[in-house]
């Protein structure tokens, strides 16, 4: 039985569903959970969403507001995780719910997924989850322009805007298709990259200050540290751009942008503009995880250790 006939005939039996969606929440999994949420509803299922938390306001500003759970005694029949490479991907509470569904389903794109459900769907390398969902759904349900409108959005996100090496003929096809049913979607990319405000703007430019070069300009780093959000009164998410600022720069091949999260935590987003440097290696090597050319991970401690570690694995890979 394929993945698709099998998840139909056990959501048709389900009294109950549940959708996850990972910790630390990004466009690409909260645009497939709700997508999902609404495709289900097409084909009569409810479900609810189980998150860590309400979505950072980058995110609400193109979903809007939605209902989410964020624990539960109850024991649900299905329960379906999107965009999660790794069950330890969930948060605690929303871990301990998904263990408890009888029936457990993934969804997913990423390259090191581990095949954590009971089914499993992962199309490995794949722009976006959300374009997993596109190619599952697409023969089955009848896209509406709120649907559409989600899965373009988390694809456009997870794709560096169709710049990344998983992005193939087949991505353009699905955005080409979605973006029949959703014309005016590009302005929620304005809404998403062109709205700034004074602390996104002076965190931004603290970063700047703090750019050290390595191997010749082939890694840029950029710091900020507690002190920098809070003098500015600005969150992690308003020094998102400094990764896409880095790999504009010539010669650059990676990017460690670092934030401090808690005093000596430290979370590390790497990016890399080649595929030849694959930063998910480098993540994994610090249990983090992520895609060839955009991966994550957290390092406790030292500073001036972490970056060393963060450096001499980075030149392995770079001259691999
Ligand atoms: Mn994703």
């Amino acid at each position: 039985m394929n993945f698709l006939t099998r998840l139909l005939s056990s959501l048709k039996k389900a009294k109950s569903v549940a959708i996850f969606v990972h910790k630390d929440s990004d466009h690409d999994c909260i645009c497939s959970g709700l997508a999902l949420q609404k495709i289900l509803l097409k084909i009569g299922i409810k479900s609810v969403i189980f998150a860590e938390k309400e979505p950072s306001e980058g995110i609400l500003r193109v979903v809007g507001k939605q209902k989410y759970e964020f624990s539960s005694q109850k024991t649900f029949d299905v329960g379906i995780c999107v965009d999660c490479a790794d069950i330890n991907r969930l948060c605690e509470e929303c871990l301990k719910v998904f263990l408890r569904c009888k029936e457990k389903f993934v969804i997913d794109h990423h390259q090191d997924n581990t095949n954590f459900g009971d089914y499993n769907h992962v199309c490995r390398g794949m722009s976006s989850c959300c374009e997993v969902l596109y190619w599952l759904f697409k023969s089955k349900v009848k896209f509406d322009g709120e649907i559409a409108k989600l899965l373009y959005c988390g694809m456009y996100m997870d794709c560096g805007a169709f710049t990344y090496s998983s992005v193939d003929a087949k991505t353009h096809k699905c955005a080409s298709e979605l973006k029949k049913l959703c014309p005016d979607v590009n302005k929620y990319f304005y809404v998403v990259f062109g709205v700034s405000g004074e602390e996104n703007f002076s965190v931004t430019k603290r970063a700047f200050d703090s750019v050290k070069f390595y191997e010749n300009g082939q890694i840029a780093v950029s710091i900020l540290r507690k002190q920098d959000f809070e003098e500015f009164n600005a969150k992690r998410s308003d020094g998102k751009f400094m990764p896409s600022y880095l790999q504009n720069v010539r010669g650059v091949k990676m990017s460690i942008c670092i934030s401090e999260d808690a005093t000596n935590e430290w979370r590390v987003s790497l990016r890399s503009s080649t595929s030849d440097v694959n930063v998910s290696n480098i993540a994994h090597r610090f249990n983090g995880g992520g895609h060839i050319q955009a991966a994550g991970l957290t390092l406790k401690g030292d500073l001036k250790k972490a970056l060393h570690a963060l450096i001499m694995e980075s030149k392995k890979e770079l001259y691999k």
